[in-house]
């Protein structure tokens, strides 16, 4: 089958505002208005991820796929399909309207016999890639190789027990980081998938974690050589596909960058779900790595507070989104990062169309989100709480503790000799959540 993929959808889908009932347009993704003096399409920088839509049958531990994908039926050559799926790739982006996309080097091209013919069919196809890119104006957020799913990897890549894995990996990311380099992309990111351990009985932590560590110093000192102005970005997850990952979380990858000397030279891309199989929440990952001064881009998707593995689903929580980009914006902003819609369908979202309406959701609400933030951080209404929260240490004594002035037994003396007696204050944590709320309800 070839184009149209999508022929219920002609028009680019287009902002019709709140009082639109057509299922087909964005309510609050209006990509031109300026929200801060800058335009949302350029603070959100949206993207689509190839796998989940373009390379995913719906197939699932259990069972088939199910999803109608006429670009990937079975049987055909691998390389024609390969460009059939990048003609509907490339047909979904233009009419969703979405700037950028993201691929691994395995979703665009397919395994070749050999390395030499993998790295063949991945510049065709890049070559490819680049005629649409050029032609739709859709722009590359990230790219990113595929080092998990060959059984080659089954014992992970950079920390794997033999150093040919290592070089295999490495001989990979090479050739994935030129072609992201060609395609003009924003970043490049690097996902651990089996960087972390089944079983401690027989693995080395301490030799894995320096594997780990050089791999990413090749990989700067590459970006470096072929002149990729791009960010490094490393995504951390706890664990799935290995019971342990060694990039669980923000703070577990900050001490990593700190121990392996790679800070400012790698980022972080902070997906949601992840963050909620870390135990945390999105805005504290996201609050994290700001504070780090890491925070690179974000896998925009939502988990499920009840089933315990990654259920990437289309982001749906305005309010959790909108507290993720309070921190973003108060932090300046995303600059090589953006949106990626990490997220997939339901199995059952068998129809084409399906496609549409989850990232028309998705785009609306950080769109909303957006705007709950930057009205927030307008009228400064947490910065003055947190402000007036701390003010006692720009006072003598807090200034004094904070440059080193004061020993413990400076401070026994202060406490015992005014008999100091300090008294709670309110949090005030419900009020903050109401206000929140009505930020939510009221933007426009
Ligand atoms: C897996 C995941 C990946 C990365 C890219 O959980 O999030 O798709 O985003 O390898
Ligand atoms: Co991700």
């Amino acid at each position: 089958m070839s184009a149209p993929f999508f022929p219920d959808v002609g028009e680019p889908i287009a902002f019709e505002g709140l009082e639109s009932d057509n299922p087909l347009a964005f309510r609050w993704y209006d990509r031109d208005r300026l929200v801060g003096g800058r335009r949302m399409r350029d603070h959100l920088r949206c993207s689509v991820a190839y796998w989940h839509s373009f390379n995913w049958t719906g197939f699932d531990v259990f069972g088939a796929g199910t999803l109608d994908r006429p670009w990937l039926r079975p049987g055909v050559d691998p390389m024609e399909q390969a460009r059939g799926k990048m003609a509907a790739a490339f047909e979904f982006l233009e009419k969703l309207g979405a700037p950028f996309f993201c691929f691994h080097d395995r979703d665009i091209a397919p395994e070749g016999a050999t390395f030499q013919e993998s790295s063949a069919f991945l510049h065709q196809m890049a070559d490819e890639a680049a005629g649409y890119m050029e032609r739709t104006g859709v722009g590359l957020l990230w790219g990113t190789a595929n080092l998990f799913f060959h059984p080659r990897y089954a014992a992970g890549a950079a920390t794997n027990p033999d150093p040919d894995v290592f070089a295999y990996a490495a001989a990979q990311v090479r050739d994935c980081l030129e072609i992201t380099r060609r395609l003009g992309g924003a970043n490049y990111v690097v996902w651990g998938g089996r960087e972390g351990y089944e079983t401690l009985l027989n693995t080395d932590p301490r030799r894995e974690l320096d594997q780990l560590g050089r791999f990413l110093h090749l990989v700067v000192e590459h970006k470096h050589r072929i002149g990729f102005d791009g960010a490094i970005l490393i995504e951390p997850k706890p664990f799935e596909p290995t019971k342990h990952q060694y990039d669980f979380d923000v703070a577990a990858v900050h001490a990593f960058l700190q121990r392996y000397d790679l800070v400012g030279e790698v980022k972080l891309n902070i997906e949601v779900n992840h963050a909620t199989l870390a135990g945390h929440d999105f805005h504290h990952e996201v609050a994290a790595a700001v504070s780090a001064g890491i925070l690179g881009s974000v896998d925009a998707n939502a988990g499920d507070d009840r089933l315990g593995w990654d259920v990437d689903r289309f982001p749906l929580s305005v309010e959790q989104m909108s507290l993720g980009l309070h921190e973003i914006l108060g932090g300046g902003g995303l600059t090589t990062g953006g949106f990626n819609f990490d997220a997939k369908l339901r199995r059952q979202s068998v129809h084409r169309n399906d496609l549409f309406h989850a990232h028309i959701g998705g785009m609306d609400t950080v769109a909303h989100a957006l705007l709950v933030a930057a009205k927030m951080l307008e009228d400064g209404a947490l910065e003055q709480v947190r402000r007036e929260r701390y003010s006692g240490w720009a006072g003598e004594l807090g200034q004094a503790i904070l440059s080193g002035d004061r020993s413990l037994e400076d401070l026994h003396g202060y406490v015992s000799s005014r008999n100091a007696s300090p008294q709670p204050v309110s949090g005030g944590q419900e009020a903050l959540e109401n206000l929140v709320a009505r930020y939510v309800d009221q933007v426009r």
